[in-house]
């Protein structure tokens, strides 16, 4: 028997961490209390737990690459060439980020889902624009494994949590038809983001923004036929990832 955990937490209004776990009956008591002590500092925290039906496995996550640059035009120069790798024309993938880099919410900041950015028309297609997609229902299937081998690889620590929520979110949305994936964090202190696409795997790019920025988000690049089957897999497929 599997649950899922969507656990959100909030300071003053704003969003201060969230987290998506997937895990058997016998380990809900350990992971909630670990999920407790995620956050800082909070003032409102909402924990959904679910017991799931069926769940899928997939094997392999995407794979990671890492490139770093001195200047953030440099970066954001070498995001556009990867999404246009992965079929992405210039102009839609240009609007995307250009949407990122002022806070993609209508009313100017950040949006708590992901932005869905049809690839022929570079139009918004979710349908709450404040509210955006959110991809959920995804985790590892050993998650102390994948981060030992990531450890292994070299990650540090300050990366650890975070790479491993993002490949795995990253991961989901391209099994589930996303095209490619421009992504930095709302977190001022994060500069780090990521391009990820089927063909090009997951890019980890820095610095993608100033530090002290709180501004970040998703962009997901899409096709807008299908959009319905898309967004119930995003929202509503249940999915672990094996291995790196
Ligand atoms: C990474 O270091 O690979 C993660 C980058 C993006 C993190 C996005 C987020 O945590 O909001």
């Amino acid at each position: 028997m599997f649950y899922s955990i969507r656990m959100r937490a909030e300071l003053k209004g704003d969003h201060v961490s969230g987290a998506e776990r997937i895990v058997r009956a016998e380990e809900l008591d350990k992971v909630l209390k670990a999920l407790l002590r995620r956050p800082r500092e909070y003032d409102r925290m909402n924990i959904t737990i679910e017991k799931i039906e069926n769940l899928l496995c997939i094997p392999k996550a995407l794979p990671i690459y890492s490139h770093d640059f001195k200047r953030i035009e440099e970066a954001h120069d070498f995001a556009i060439s990867l999404l246009k790798r992965e079929g992405i024309r210039e102009d839609i993938a240009l609007r995307g980020l250009e949407l990122l880099k002022r806070g993609p919410s209508p009313k100017g900041g950040n949006m708590r889902g992901a932005v869905l950015m049809d690839i022929e028309s570079g139009e918004r297609l979710e349908p709450d624009k404040e509210r955006g997609i959110r991809t959920v229902r995804f985790d590892w299937k050993n998650r102390n494994k994948i981060k030992e081998l990531l450890k292994e690889r070299g990650i540090k620590r300050f990366y650890l949590e975070r790479l491993l929520d993002a490949l795995a979110l990253a991961t989901k949305n391209v099994y589930c038809g996303v095209i490619a994936e421009l992504c930095w964090s709302d977190d001022p202190e994060y500069t780090t983001g990521y391009v990820a696409g089927r063909n090009i795997g997951y890019v980890r790019i820095k610095p993608m923004k100033e530090e002290g920025n709180p501004i970040g988000g998703r962009i997901y690049f899409v096709k807008g036929e299908g959009l319905e089957n898309l967004i119930n897999c995003l929202e509503g497929t249940p999915l672990l990832i094996e291995d790196l």
